[in-house]
Order: C-alpha cells, then sequence, then structure tokens
C-alpha cells in the first residue's frame, strides 16, 4: 500500500529534501508538508502545506485525520548550539513533539514514524574510534539528553505498545539547498558558502576536530531506506548509528583548494567546541548495513565537487 506521508518540521534542512524526494518516489499527493512557518517555493508549490506547531497534539492529531495520514517524519527539532541558548524550549519541542507522535501510533491513528537521533546522544566518556552502536552514553549537551531519552521512549513505545517506530543517528549532514540551523556541524557547509563569496572562512571549531559528516544525498536514501525495509529487519528500535566519512577543518579545507587555490582559512573556536569535543570522531555502522543494507555513497572529494558546483550555479 502507498504510504499517505506528513513531514513535520518539512521547511528544514533535512525536511525540505526529504519532501521533495518523498513526494518524487510516491506522488505530490502523497506527502503532506508541514512546518510552523511557510517554506520554499518548490516545497510550497509541488505539493499541500500545512501549517503546524510540532508541539501542539490537537493540531497534529485533526492534521492526521483530515489527511488520513498513515506515515509520520517528525523532522521537527532545535539543535545542538541553538539548544545550549534555550535548554527550556529545546526540551520542550523535541521531547513534547516525539510524546504526541508516538501516541498517535499507540492510539492505532497512524502506521508508522521516522524520528531522527543524532550522534549528539553520545558524550565524553564514549570511545570516540569507531563508536558502537551499544556503548557508554552519558551526553552532556541539552540537544544530546533529548535525543538520547528519545531514543529510549521510542524503544519503550516498540516493546510495550508494538509502535513501529524507526530512528537513525544521523552525523553532521552537509547540503546545499537550505542552510541548517543552530548545529554544531554547520561549519561543514558555511565553509563553502565563504570560499566562493570572499575566499577566506573563520571557522568556529578547531583545526584538528574531527567529526562524523555525511552528504545530504546520503542522509536522505538512508532515511527512506529504513522507512522501506521489511518490520522484522529493524532490529534496533532505539536508533540506528549511521555513518559516511569523518574530516576535520584543515581536510576539508585541503579538498576545497583543489577547486579554490588560494582559499585561506582561520580557527576563532567557541562555544561550539566544547559541544565537538564530546562527540565521536568515527561511527561503528554496521548494525545499518547487516540490517538493512546501508551503504554511503559520498566521500568527501565527491562532496566538495558538488557543492562548489551546485552553489555556484546559484549566483
Ligand atoms: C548538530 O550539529 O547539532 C547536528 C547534529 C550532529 O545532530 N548537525
Amino acid at each position: 500500500m502507498t504510504p499517505k506521508i506528513l513531514i513535520i518540521g518539512a521547511c528544514g534542512q533535512i525536511g525540505s529534501e526529504l519532501t521533495l524526494a518523498l513526494r518524487s518516489l510516491y506522488g505530490n499527493e502523497q506527502v503532506i508538508a508541514s512546518d510552523i512557518r511557510a517554506g520554499n517555493e518548490e516545497l510550497m508549490q509541488s505539493g499541500s502545506f500545512e501549517i503546524l506547531d510540532a508541539t501542539d497534539k490537537t493540531a497534529i492529531a485533526s492534521c492526521v485525520r483530515k489527511h488520513k495520514i498513515t506515515d509520520v517524519y517528525l523532522m521537527a527539532a532545535m539543535l545542538s548550539a541553538t539548544a545550549e541558548k534555550y535548554p527550556d524550549k529545546a526540551w520542550s519541542l523535541n521531547m513534547n513533539s516525539l510524546f504526541h507522535v508516538l501516541d498517535l501510533a499507540k492510539d492505532k491513528e497512524i502506521q508508522k514514524i521516522f524520528w531522527p537521533s543524532s550522534i549528539a546522544v553520545f558524550g565524553p566518556t564514549t570511545p570516540k574510534q569507531n563508536t558502537p552502536q551499544r556503548t557508554i552514553m552519558e551526553p552532556s549537551t541539552v540537544y544530546g539528553i533529548s535525543k538520547l531519552a528519545g531514543e529510549r521512549w521510542c524503544e519503550y513505545y516498540y516493546k510495550n505498545y508494538g509502535v513501529d517506530v524507526r530512528s537513525i543517528r544521523y552525523p553532521g549532514l552537509i547540503s546545499w539547498k537550505t542552510s541548517p540551523g543552530g548545529g554544531t556541524t554547520d561549519y561543514a557547509i558555511e565553509i563553502y558558502h565563504k570560499a566562493l563569496q570572499q575566499g577566506s572562512y573563520e571557522c568556529f571549531l578547531n583545526k584538528d576536530t574531527r567529526l562524523p559528516m555525511m552528504y545530504m544525498e546520503d542522509a536522505i536514501r538512508a532515511t527512506i531506506a529504513i522507512m522501506q525495509a521489511a518490520e522484522d529487519t529493524i532490529r534496533v528500535r532505539s536508533s540506528y548509528n549511521l555513518a559516511a566519512i569523518s574530516f576535520d577543518p584543515e581536510e576539508i579545507t585541503e579538498t576545497i583548494r583543489e577547486h579554490i587555490p588560494d582559499f585561506s582559512i582561520s580557527y576563532a573556536p567557541d562555544f561550539r567546541q566544547k559541544i565537538a569535543d564530546t562527540w565521536p570522531h568515527s561511527i561503528d555502522d554496521t548494525n545499518s548495513r547487516e540490517d538493512w543494507g546501508w551503504q554511503p555513497q559520498y566521500d568527501l572529494k565527491t562532496i566538495t565537487a558538488d557543492m562548489l558546483s551546485n552553489l555556484e550555479s546559484l549566483v
């Protein structure tokens, strides 16, 4: 059966690309986009859109009933850097929205949920290299605490109420279509914009801050793949580790210099350095590969070439 999808947070960095990908896969009329405010032209014109506050349970429930929704992708969240500034708001948005959707599935109003987690669930005591699926998890950021709590609730709703919720721990995501907002890994997008606009970039992380990253195309493919996988192949019901590449600001700079030889970088680490220092350097995603066939396609060189040529064509 073709799913009838509601995307909550459809105008954000992941949501906007996911909406278009799902519309081209299932048909425009099958995918309802929603967000607290309107999005870009392509998203608004390619299918139905609803103004929806992810913390408003009644509004989500009536949207689900109105459109006879089967699957919800809950993409609304406050990311790591912003969440440190607004802990209460971050907790309220990240947790309440999840409960609203989990409860709709528990009450059989929807059939399937996608909910994104993050490498932020790991903390300073987690092994940093090739971080395993199951390991020490003591996140020290508001965002990380909310994502870890969310993961535990997803597993709880699956085990106790049979809720079919599926989740991925996204690494830092790199994209050119929609800007990210309030993340610690956002430097890896800003750097391309500044390289083209002014030939230089002041980085808010130190040059050797190695973090797991992924191109948006890969992240969208992973999201669709986990949702299309047969129910019994999804054996991790908290959230799956997911990996593609890892690099630091110095390495991304080198690949940019292959296209813009006199690009220069300077370093002025701010409060986001403290966040990045608690996160893994690389991720072991064996479970995703074995359970639902995950395989990334983009490496740092192909990401850089694609980012620069697409951003260049926009100006
Ligand atoms: C962030 O930097 O907060 C996000 C994430 C790693 O979840 N990109």
